[in-house]
Parts: C-alpha cells; sequence; structure tokens
C-alpha cells in the first residue's frame, strides 16, 4: 500500500537523448558532470567551444577502439594534421600521460584532444599514468578555451585498464577543474563501463 509508485513510463522517455540515458551531477554551482552511454563520434554541443578527447596511442596516426572510429568520423585530414604534430623522439608524437590537439574536420565538434592512457600491465604506475592523460587533457582544453567537452573511458579497452579503477581517477581528476567548463561529459559504449562511472560520480562527487 505504501511502496513508492514507479515513476510514469513517459518520465523515462523524456530523459533519453539519441545517445542514451544521461545522469547529470553538478561539478560546481555552474557546471556539469554528464555521464552518457553512446557513440563519442556523435557528439557535439556548439561546434565551436566543443572538443572530444581521443584515447590514441604514442604514435598518434590512428588505430584501433575509439581512435579508429574517430580517424574514420573525421576523415583522412586528421591523419594529416596529426602526422604534422612534432615528434618527441622517433615515432612519439605524445609520450603517455600527455596531450595534444587538433581541427576536428569532419565531426561535428570544433576540436579533437588526443591524449594517451597507461597500458595497464606495462605501466608501473598506472594511475599516475591515467590521472596525468586526464589532467593534461583538460589543461589543454582550458588553453584552448574550450566549454564543453566529452571523454571515452581512456585506457578501458586494448589498454586493459580495469574499469572500476580507472572511473575513480576519471572523476577524481575531473573534480579538479571543477570551475574551468561549463560541461564535461564521458560518452561510454559498454553498459558496465556506463554504470560503474555513475557509480564513481555518486560516491565522489
Ligand atoms: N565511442 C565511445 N567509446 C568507444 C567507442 C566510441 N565510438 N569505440 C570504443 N569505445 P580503446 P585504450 C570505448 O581500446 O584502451 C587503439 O588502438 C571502448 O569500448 O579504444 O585507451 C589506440 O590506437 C573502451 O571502453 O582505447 C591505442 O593503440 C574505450 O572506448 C589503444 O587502442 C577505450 O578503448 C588505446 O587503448
Amino acid at each position: 500500500l505504501f511502496r513508492k509508485a514507479s515513476p510514469p513510463r513517459v518520465r523515462v522517455l523524456a530523459s533519453m537523448s539519441s545517445n542514451g540515458d544521461v545522469v547529470r551531477f553538478n561539478l560546481s554551482p555552474s557546471s556539469y558532470l554528464k555521464i552518457q552511454k553512446g557513440d563519442l563520434t556523435a557528439w557535439s554541443v556548439d561546434g565551436s567551444t566543443d572538443a572530444i578527447v581521443n584515447a590514441a596511442n604514442e604514435r598518434m596516426l590512428g588505430g584501433g577502439g575509439v581512435d579508429g572510429a574517430i580517424h574514420r568520423a573525421a576523415g583522412p585530414e586528421l591523419r594529416a594534421a596529426c602526422a604534422q604534430v612534432q615528434e618527441v623522439r622517433p615515432g612519439v608524437r605524445c609520450p603517455t600521460g600527455e596531450a595534444r590537439i587538433t581541427p576536428a574536420f569532419r565531426l561535428p565538434v570544433a576540436h579533437v584532444i588526443h591524449t594517451v592512457g597507461p597500458i595497464y600491465d606495462v605501466d608501473p604506475h598506472p594511475e599516475v599514468s591515467l590521472g596525468n592523460a586526464y589532467r593534461n587533457s583538460l589543461r589543454l582544453a582550458k588553453e584552448n578555451n574550450i566549454q564543453y567537452m566529452a571523454f571515452p573511458a581512456i585506457s578501458c579497452g586494448v589498454y586493459g585498464y580495469p574499469y572500476n579503477e580507472a572511473s575513480r581517477v576519471a572523476i577524481s581528476t575531473i573534480k579538479e577543474f571543477a570551475n574551468d567548463f561549463k560541461e564535461v561529459h564521458f560518452v561510454l559504449f559498454l553498459d558496465d563501463i556506463y554504470k560503474a562511472w555513475v557509480e564513481a560520480a555518486r560516491e565522489l562527487l
């Protein structure tokens, strides 16, 4: 008799976007963290002050996973722009934990920020490197006056980072930039990863 009625179906539908359910958290009184399931290559807010972050490798010329999807959607101009990025040593344009920026070409956003997360089983301090990948992406975005940015689950695919641990590093690093952006999004491909991110945000924000 006293059990709460479940919310009417129409409210659930009203909270859906083409990218799936969005869960919103306040980072500060005027900025949000939004977590959603979906395809990062389809994400944009306004096409002029927005950026997506690519989970690249040190060579920074494309690859599989989200990197492959971003390069396919951006077109061959993106690879050409990446090739222009200065190598810091032979074959390395972006060392692990650092970030670089390029235009986004055929993507609906203005910029792509390329970062390189740690290979979990190889990096002696994967949590430090993963924190740096998020932090340096956010710093570079700030320097370029980006107001809206979206991340994938860096290192949680081919690079083998356990997503429950990665979610905590991701959320706590974004918290350091609470006042610097209008919105920071996570656009996550897999259901289990999406759930882990929402759980970490509920705990840490
Ligand atoms: N939108 C959002 N997330 C995606 C998409 C997409 N379109 N496609 C895949 N993911 P990974 P890493 C998720 O392997 O672990 C590449 O070859 C995917 O489900 O893309 O940092 C690079 O060139 C996973 O949860 O990146 C590097 O060599 C997450 O994105 C290496 O992989 C990250 O998985 C980097 O490995």
